[in-house]
């Protein structure tokens, strides 16, 4: 165990010495010898090791051993005892602002109350206002900061997390002592959910950078505050953390806190196989850890840390120690896919069916961005809560698509509407219109709007059959995750690429980041079989066509590359693949 997990566990060996009403001076050792630990030069487990515990002020035999025993064990016996003998939800308690170890022991003993959701029925009947040392007041505090905890105890989305992270970026961009500046962590990485922001500064003068971090509009409450770092919440519950280094410092900083820890692992053991130590201040010629500048090896990017350690730049989504240090060392890095390397989106919807955009502001918005095509693929007619279409009003809307085309091409644009449906995957797996009807439009997407709570088999089998429909140009969102809302509905994702592979089918990068679908985690194998992506806005606004940018950054954490994406192909070329599955192999 390292030494911030010991640290961690001693910390709270102390708080629940005093949950249990120990002797404060027993309990204040444990935070005191934790703090110790935090700012110790050397490694913990060479002191361990060369039985040199005693050195640190304050450790006397007892608290060296159960050191020792964590270092060597990665357990403590006394520690884990402790645990069970507190009910687990009083930890819990202590996270609420305001709410103490002193306090949450009185109101255990009092109320008997073991569990957040208890402490909070007490409060809302009123049982903690009346008990001593309490009052109104602090009750009604103890209920806000419940509330409060619940919302940033959370994850958020990508897009919320950019919401929220990109004003931030600007503002410290515009400091007048910022020198360079980057997100980092989960967020860096584009990971679909992010726990918290954070964001990596050099500057010479990191007092005022810190001062316009803690004390921008916007911060709820600052939960640390140091020379070099601080961690706020922000209005709506996000945790945002900064670390403010030498310029010197930056690349190295920006590489530890993008992560992820585990590829952060990998990257301090190859600089340890070359002599050499890397950690957030640097890469050292050194067998130790150190942050002694005379020793740095000097980095100004990241490409140039991976290039001491032999290896490409990763880019930071794929960060996740998932096969990139192979491919990184044997210089077969994919160049992913650039976000404007895509031309339009192929599953959108209108109007005509649940969406807000009509036809004439869909061709102005996204011509807007630079698009060169848009699908028009609206919910076919069992969808009734999205007010799918039915077969006629589906042909008079292929009517109305013709006429916006037609004043396209009459104006000299190239950019064109494209016809088509999001048809629903029935039951029994097949499609919600009959094959002729299908024929006549230019895409087709199927997906699964009902009927989720079939078991893997069925929604496995489902799927396959859609997909051999050979107007079926590809699947659409295929789990039905709504991330933080609803779990994914089963599938055997195995079968399902094959069947696409064997097919002829894309597969659906939806890129509504409540969807993300098909996960990143997929795209690797998917891509082995030759199954393509279509990364969709599935825009249901003008401004979901935004969404574009996102769904490339969740394509790129899958190593997906231009040629891997249908939707990169200009018009004449996507309209001939397009063709494809129609055909038959015979004409391929
Ligand atoms: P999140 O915030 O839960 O979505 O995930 P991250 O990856 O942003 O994690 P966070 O914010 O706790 O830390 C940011 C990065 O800092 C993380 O990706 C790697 C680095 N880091 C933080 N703690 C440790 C650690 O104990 N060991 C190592 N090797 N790296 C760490
Ligand atoms: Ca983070
Ligand atoms: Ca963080
Ligand atoms: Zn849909």
């Amino acid at each position: 165990m390292d030494r911030e997990n010991v640290a961690a566990v001693l910390e709270e060996i102390g708080v629940l010495l005093e949950l249990k009403g120990e002797n404060p001076f027993k309990t204040r050792a444990y935070a005191y010898v934790a703090r110790a630990l935090e700012t110790l030069t050397e490694p913990l487990d060479q002191l361990v090791a060369e039985r040199r515990l005693g050195t640190i002020k304050g450790l006397g035999e007892a608290l060296q051993q159960k050191i020792t025993e964590l270092v060597t064990t990665g357990r403590l016996v006394y520690h884990e005892e402790l645990k069970a003998s507190v009910p687990a939800g009083l930890l819990e308690m202590l996270r609420i602002p305001g709410l103490g170890p002193k306090k949450v022991k009185l109101l255990h003993e009092r109320l008997g109350v073991v569990s957040v959701e208890q402490l909070e029925a007490a409060c809302l009947s009123g049982k903690v206002a009346g008990l001593d040392g309490f009052g109104e007041k602090s009750q009604a505090r103890i209920l806000s900061g419940i509330q409060f905890r619940r919302s940033y105890a959370s994850r958020h989305r990508l897009s919320d997390a950019w919401a929220a992270a990109e004003p931030i970026l600007e503002r410290l961009r515009a400091h007048p002592d910022v020198l360079r500046c980057s997100v980092a962590g989960s967020l860096r990485r584009c990971r679909e959910v992010v726990g918290d922001l954070d964001f990596v500064v050099s500057s010479a003068r990191p007092a005022g950078v810190i001062g316009c971090f803690a004390e921008q509009s916007g911060v709820l409450e600052v939960i640390a505050r140091g020379e070099t770092k601080a961690s706020v919440v922000l209005a709506g519950g996000m945790q945002a953390d900064l670390r403010v280094v030498s310029d010197a410092e930056f690349a190295s900083a920006l590489a530890y806190f993008t992560g992820s820890k585990e590829h952060n692992i990998v990257m301090r053991q190859r600089a340890i196989q070359r002599g050499l130590r890397l950690n957030e201040y640097g890469l050292f010629r050194a067998r130790e850890e150190t942050r002694d500048p005379s020793l740095r090896i000097e980095c100004r990017t990241e490409e140039e840390i991976y290039g001491e350690l032999g290896l490409a730049c990763i880019p930071p989504e794929m960060r996740e120690d998932r096969g990139e240090f192979g491919a990184a060392e044997r210089g077969e890095l994919p160049r992913l896919l650039e976000w404007t390397e895509l031309r339009g989106s192929l599953h959108n919807h209108s109007t005509w069916s649940d969406g807000r955009q009509t036809l004439e502001q869909i061709v102005a918005e996204t011509r807007e961005l630079g698009c060169d095509y848009w699908a028009v693929t609206d919910h076919s007619r069992s969808s009734f809560v999205a007010h799918g279409l039915e077969p006629a009003r589906l042909r008079q809307q292929l009517e109305a698509i013709a006429g916006v085309n037609a004043r396209l091409a009459a104006e000299g644009s190239d950019f064109r509407l494209l016809s088509g449906s999001e048809v629903d995957i029935l039951g029994d797996g097949r499609l919600d219109f009959e094959d002729d009807l299908l024929a006549e439009l230019d895409v087709v997407v199927a997906s699964i709007h009902q009927g989720f709570s079939q078991n893997e088999a069925e929604m496995t089998k489902r799927l396959i059959r859609a997909a051999e429909n050979r107007y079926v140009h590809m699947l659409g969102h295929l789990t039905g995750r709504l991330l933080l809302e609803r779990e994914p509905y089963r599938v055997n994702h195995q079968a399902v690429i094959d069947a696409c592979a064997a097919t002829g089918t894309w597969i659906e990068l939806n890129a509504n980041p409540y969807r993300f679908d098909l996960d990143w985690r997929h795209w690797t194998y998917a891509r082995e079989q030759g199954v393509k992506c279509v990364i969709n806005c599935d825009a249901h606004r003008t401004e979901h066509a935004g969404y574009l940018r996102l769904g490339a950054g969740i394509a790129r954490k899958g190593w997906l590359t231009k040629g891997d994406v249908i939707n990169t192909l200009p018009l004449p070329a996507l309209r001939k693949e397009l063709q494809r599955k129609r055909k038959g192999p015979r004409e391929l």
